[in-house]
């Protein structure tokens, strides 16, 4: 009869400890939000005259869900490329990233001199610094952004 009791004693014990519900937060527990992808510290190289591209930069940062950056365009070049620079046989080479840029949710890609760019080929008019160059990006997922990249030299911050 002792050990019925001691038993008994520990089964009370135990459904005392035991919650009798599932917390209420459990059952009405929202979805997280769903982030947005964000393209961050835009800016565009000042491009000398007599050349016919120029390089812009930026930093994008996925949302909730994995993305891509399938192309760009800008009205000031004939066309807009995604470039990633690669080692060939000791020299630092530039070639057109295929398949487009994934942005992985909630990682940070850089475009930064000496890395990615974005390179604007059959630019007729100079990017001079000051001007803000106007491009349009398109993701896979986010659709299209047109954001603006203000010209200034490298190194510099944008004046606001
Ligand atoms: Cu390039």
């Amino acid at each position: 009869m002792r050990i019925h009791t001691a038993l008994a004693a520990l089964a009370l014990a135990l459904a005392a400890c035991s919650p009798s519900a599932p917390p209420e937060s459990a059952t009405t527990a929202e979805a997280p939000t769903a982030a947005a992808l964000e393209i961050r510290d835009a800016w565009a190289a000042p491009s000398p005259g007599g050349v016919d591209v120029a390089a812009g930069y930026l930093t994008l940062v996925g949302g909730s869900a994995d993305d891509t950056l399938v192309s760009a365009s800008s009205p000031r070049a004939a066309s807009v490329e995604i470039h990633e620079m690669t080692m060939d046989g000791g020299a630092m080479q530039m070639r057109a990233v295929t398949g487009g840029l994934a942005v992985t949710a909630g990682q940070t890609v850089t475009l930064a001199p000496g890395g990615m760019h974005l390179m604007f080929m059959g630019v007729t008019q100079p990017f001079t610094p000051g001007e803000n160059i106007p491009v349009t990006l398109t993701f896979a997922n986010s659709g299209e952004r047109t954001i603006d990249l203000p010209v200034h030299p490298p190194g510099q911050t944008v004046q606001h």
